[in-house]
């Protein structure tokens, strides 16, 4: 006879007819629902008679510890410091590269305010071997696994220095060296490709353990991008497959101008990871130290036995506008985002911490922010001047030489150019007409 467990032995369906084999009903399992229990009671079942998922937090609003038994002190407090100084860095980049949008010096720009701890916070639980993939709110997490302003502002102007060789949008960074997989525009496409990298990290250590270390993924998305079916098809295979993936959803309550409640019923995204059988928390996303510590723990759930999936849903307040492209005091009222900015907020959370511990004063504030945004404007000037990437790279990168109807392709823009010189000023391209020779 089966018996209960998570596991379907193959067993139940021998007792299809228990009289017969001689063993009570009760001990019936389908094998669709192996721990389901007979009841005699019909009864549907209403999620809104079940409490919401509980939002855990370290420390409060007023940077005072509320879980003792978590010290956040697992860090030196230079580390501490220095996650204070990343989530300054977005928020200053953020504020310039906006206002440079709109002063016409780059197309598009996407702001994390509000979001910065928990892009900082989980990557600071990290192994640097770690594979991770973002949607494009977390500049944060580029940041704290050591991409420079440098790096981070050459994609933002495409130039002849961005790894990407120019071919994206502004914020869609990716960085082979910091495992940072390319940002994808279309919603949630990194979702299942994050599943599938946790699953070859997991089948590559089953055949070479000597030679590869135990690693994750994690995948970051916003709670709009759950909508999509790509997300359902990501949880469920890394459930079936037990992935060590780790979804983070940053749950900052709007999908551009739709707010969550127009989203889902149901309680949030955590609860559909219960729905896929993956162990789930709910985080304060304000709070850079419940980010972190759930991360870590996720990380070592994530590696245990036969590896599984996590889903971490980190709550927050969207207090930008989605994008350069948007407007959202035309769906929302300017009070309640400033009651948001005044209420709570990652940076200013910590900093109240690092007060009452006596590491950081009013004069370290002021120095670290003139310091940062000295650097991040020196690399912005820096970065614009610097020449657009060689056209001929259009035509590179997908086969290993390239085919005869791409030379064609590149003959005929070569041609184009050369007829139309006024309409096609090459001349801020590495190497100019000459690179497609
Ligand atoms: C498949 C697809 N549909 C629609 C869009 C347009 N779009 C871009 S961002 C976005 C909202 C995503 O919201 P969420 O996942 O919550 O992330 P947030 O912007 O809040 O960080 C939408 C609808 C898209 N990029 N791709
Ligand atoms: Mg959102």
């Amino acid at each position: 006879m089966s018996t209960p467990g998570n596991k379907y032995d193959g067993r139940a369906t021998r007792v299809i007819h228990p009289a017969s084999a001689n063993v009570p009903a009760q001990t019936l399992h389908f094998p669709g629902a192996l721990n389901s229990k007979f009841t005699a009671e019909m009864k549907f079942q209403n999620p809104a008679e079940n409490t919401a998922m509980p939002t855990y937090r370290i420390m409060d609003a007023d940077g005072n510890i509320v879980d003792n038994t978590r010290d956040p002190q697992s860090a030196p407090n230079s580390e501490i410091i220095s996650w204070y100084k990343n989530m300054l860095t977005v928020s200053i980049m953020d504020i310039i590269m906006f206002d440079a949008q709109r002063q016409g010096r780059t197309s598009f720009y996407m702001v994390s305010a509000g979001e910065e701890g928990i892009a900082v916070g989980t990557s600071s639980a990290l192994d640097p071997e770690d594979v991770c993939f973002l949607q494009y709110r977390e500049q944060g997490v580029c940041i704290q696994r050591g991409m420079t302003l440098k790096e981070l502002m050459s994609q933002l102007f495409a130039n002849k220095d961005d790894v990407g060789r120019g071919r994206n949008m502004p914020v869609h960074y990716g960085s082979g060296k910091h495992k940072i997989f390319t940002v994808s525009s279309p919603l949630a496409t990194q979702i299942p490709q994050a599943s599938g990298a946790a699953y070859a990290l997991k089948l590559q250590r089953m055949m070479d353990p000597e030679k590869y270390k135990p690693r994750v993924v994690t995948c970051y998305f916003g709670e709009g991008a759950a909508s999509e079916g790509d997300f359902h098809a990501a949880l469920n295979i890394a459930a079936t497959k037990s992935c060590p993936v780790i979804f983070v959803c940053r749950n900052n309550g709007f999908a551009i101008s739709t707010a969550s409640l127009e989203q889902y019923k149901g309680d949030g995204i955590a609860s559909r990871g219960l729905g896929y059988g993956i162990d789930t928390i709910r985080v304060d996303g304000n709070d850079i130290f419940a980010v972190r510590e759930a991360m870590r723990e996720a990380r070592k759930m994530a590696l245990q036995g036969n590896c599984r999936p996590i889903l971490i849903e980190a709550m927050s307040y969207r207090v930008s506008h989605h994008s350069t492209s948007d407007d959202s005091f035309a769906y929302r009222a300017k009070r309640e985002v400033e009651e948001w900015k005044r209420r709570d907020n990652p940076i200013t959370r910590l900093r109240k911490w690092m007060e009452k511990k006596g590491i950081w004063n009013e004069d370290m504030e002021k120095e670290a922010r003139a310091s940062i945004r000295k650097q991040v404007l020196q690399e912005f000037s820096a970065a614009e001047k610097v020449k657009k990437p060689s056209l001929k790279f259009m035509f590179e990168d997908v086969y290993e030489e390239m085919t005869p109807n791409l030379k064609a392709q590149m003959e005929e823009l070569k041609r184009l150019i050369e007829t139309y010189p006024k309409e096609y000023d090459v001349s801020q391209h590495e190497g100019g007409i000459k690179s497609l020779s």
